[in-house]
């Protein structure tokens, strides 16, 4: 009877520890691929719209080349001082060199190399990153204003929604960007008062919002989910505060949400609180910047 119980006792420890393995290598491999990507972006935040890949290359290049000189200047760095190190006999300074005409033109050319390739790479990106949709299906105006953000879709000529619509955020009240999952935006960006910069860390993309300066970029959100918006640009006291979220939903979600805002009067492409002379005074003066 005794031993039949400890060989109950011994089979079921045993089957725990198969659980407990498979469930552990499932728990490690779930992690090991979602750190392997994590690695593999170097840090950012999974990408979410059509221009963030290019932005994604250009940051893992700019890492790699960034490697490779690190590994080779600390390389010489500690063969030089391995080799060279003072030994017995050796005159308190070593022989001193100047003017060495082929190392000098050596270490202004590589900068300049490094320089050059990083500039050819970051000006391909750029224009990849902001070409223009040639047609984009929605269009939106984002004003930025001291301290928050006001969104209005665009969509008068669309018979899903039939009018301008807006959405006007402050302080207290954090404002909401809804956007449609594959279909093309285009993002009209202006201020009020002064400079603040529209940001969406997920999209890798941002654009200075500037009054009197109209900034514009299209993208296709890539990936349904809520994202984190702010101001990329310090503009004043609540700077910090200027925060947003945007909701990548599906067209269908979309078009409710817009209709929610025309059903409730929030009609019209909305301006900014601030007249016109207010706005230049505050300009004037500098305010806030
Ligand atoms: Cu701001």
């Amino acid at each position: 009877m005794a031993l039949q119980l400890q060989d109950v006792s011994r089979r079921w420890r045993r089957v725990t520890l198969t659980v407990a393995m498979a469930a552990g290598t499932v728990a490690l491999s779930g992690c090991s691929a979602s750190l392997t990507e994590q690695a593999k972006r170097i840090g950012m935040v999974p990408p979410a719209s059509s221009r963030a890949p290019y932005m994604e290359r250009l940051w893992q290049g700019a890492w790699i080349a960034a490697g490779v000189v690190g590994v080779i200047v600390w390389g010489l760095m500690f063969y030089a001082a391995i080799k060279w190190r003072r030994k017995k006999g050796d005159p308190e300074v070593p022989r001193q060199t100047k003017y060495h005409l082929p190392l000098e033109l050596l270490y202004t050319l590589i900068p300049l190399m490094i320089v050059g390739v990083l500039f050819f790479y970051t000006v391909r990106t750029q224009d990849k990153v902001l070409a223009k949709d040639p047609v984009p299906q929605h269009t939106i105006h984002v004003l930025g204003e001291k301290w928050s953000w006001a969104f209005s879709y665009m969509e008068a000529d669309n018979p899903k929604v039939g009018a301008v619509v807006h959405t006007v955020g402050s302080l207290q009240q954090r404002p909401d960007l809804y956007l449609p999952l594959g279909e093309s935006v285009r993002f009209n960006i202006t201020s009020a008062d002064v400079d603040h910069s529209f940001w969406i860390p997920a999209f890798y993309f941002k654009l200075d919002a500037i009054p009197g300066h109209p900034n514009s970029f299209d993208l296709t959100p890539t990936r349904l989910g809520t994202y984190d918006g702010k101001c990329a640009e310090l503009c004043g006291t609540y700077h910090s505060q200027m925060l947003f979220t945007v909701h990548v939903v599906t067209p269908a979600q979309y078009y409710q949400q817009l209709q929610q805002l025309k059903a409730a009067g929030q009609t019209g492409d909305y301006q900014g609180l601030l007249a016109p002379s207010t706005i230049q005074t505050a300009n004037a003066q500098g305010a806030g910047k």
